[in-house]
């Protein structure tokens, strides 16, 4: 009974925490309520990165109607409330302050400034605090961030368009076109939700695409390009739009512009790329090909989700053939015209909670 009401406050979080969707990154969306004798006194929510913290939005919300009831009522968050001093104090001392006897958490936060101890904090001030109740989709509402901080590497996202009979470009230097209008919007709005996109020198050169998300409003992602050689045409459009180029390569290159290179060794070359996009705070990676690249990433295992767009009637009599995911799980699948989305998950990656 209990648990069932402590999930229903903590799903009404995610609901919050998902209206900071697109502007908190890199920080995680975070939704909190205060609820006093089963009814909702605030509510509150991350909004902007930088800006005040979700717990911080909920407090002041209640302060505005019931003042008096904050000291005798629970707070439920779908994160652990901070610890640290970053651009805001301490979430797990305002609460201290507030006197509020009880915090519900959907899962403890994997930054290391955190990781722990803002429900140390919390208990060692005599509030008590509850875990492990909804511990997975808590986490899955932060996958990315997650990912980063506990693999320490982007989450990556693969993706790639194929025909009926699974061929993902032509053998020759044509672009083989192969999706929508409907599902061009939506691959763009893809781009828009992450932090960067990524393609193979080949496919930056054949298809010469701009990848950018010009039919989508959102910050544009920083385009990789994977280059061994590092010669790429200063021509290509890519190089034409706003956002910011990383070109990895093994030898050395000349930046210039918006243009970088960053030089990592073949012998380890995903695994030193990864950490670099480490390094550079971002967090997750949209790969979307060609087909050398993508395989391997699936190769590797280095993978947490694949979409994978299939024309419901073209067939090529000839091309170059999608790479095969191992150990995928089907999510999803939907129809946008022509085409036939499908999700996949990594089934051998998953989320790390607090109980190992
Ligand atoms: C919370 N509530 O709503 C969020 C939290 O630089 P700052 O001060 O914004 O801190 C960012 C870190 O705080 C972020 O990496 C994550 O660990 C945590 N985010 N914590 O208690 C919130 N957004
Ligand atoms: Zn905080």
């Amino acid at each position: 009974m209990e648990h069932t009401v402590h999930s229903n406050y903590l799903r009404r979080c995610f609901q919050l925490a998902q209206l900071g969707a697109g502007n908190v990154a890199p920080n995680p969306m975070v939704g909190a309520v205060l609820v006093f004798d089963d009814k909702i006194i605030g509510e509150g929510y991350h909004q902007r990165y930088g800006e005040a913290h979700a717990e911080v939005h909920c407090i002041n919300n209640a302060l505005k109607s019931h003042p008096d009831l904050i000291c005798h009522s629970t707070l439920y968050v779908s994160l652990e409330p901070c610890s640290h001093f970053g651009k805001t104090p301490p979430c797990a001392d305002l609460i201290i302050q507030h006197r509020i006897p009880k915090v519900v958490i959907g899962c403890r936060d994997s930054f290391e400034a955190v990781n722990g101890r803002g429900v140390e904090r919390l208990r060692n001030a005599g509030v008590a605090v509850v875990e492990h109740i909804l511990e997975q989709e808590a986490m899955a509402l932060n996958k990315r961030f997650f990912t980063f901080h506990q693999l320490k590497r982007p989450y990556i996202i693969l993706k790639w368009a194929q025909t009926k009979n699974n061929v993902i470009g032509s053998n020759d230097d044509e672009r083989l076109l192969i999706t929508s209008a409907v599902t061009n919007r939506l691959v763009h709005q893809w781009r828009t939700e992450e932090a960067a996109i990524m393609v193979g020198a080949k496919t930056a050169v054949k298809d010469d695409p701009l990848l950018d998300n010009r039919n989508w409003y959102g910050n544009p992602p920083v385009k990789i390009i994977v280059s061994a050689s590092g010669n790429l045409p200063g021509h290509l459009k890519l190089f034409q739009s706003g956002a910011p180029v990383l070109v990895f390569t093994t030898q050395q290159g000349k930046d210039e512009g918006q243009k970088r290179f960053i030089k990592v060794a073949a012998s380890d070359f995903l695994d030193a790329m990864l950490r670099e996009l480490h390094q550079l705070q971002l967090q997750s990676v949209l790969v979307e090909g060609g087909a050398q690249l993508l395989k391997s990433f699936i190769d590797a295992g280095l993978w947490d989700e694949a979409r994978v767009i299939t024309h419901t009637t073209m067939v090529a009599a000839s091309g170059v053939q999608a790479p095969r995911l191992h150990n995928e799980a089907l999510l999803q699948t939907e129809i946008f015209l022509t085409d036939e989305v499908a999700i996949y998950k990594n089934n051998t990656n998953h989320f790390i909670g607090s109980d190992g």
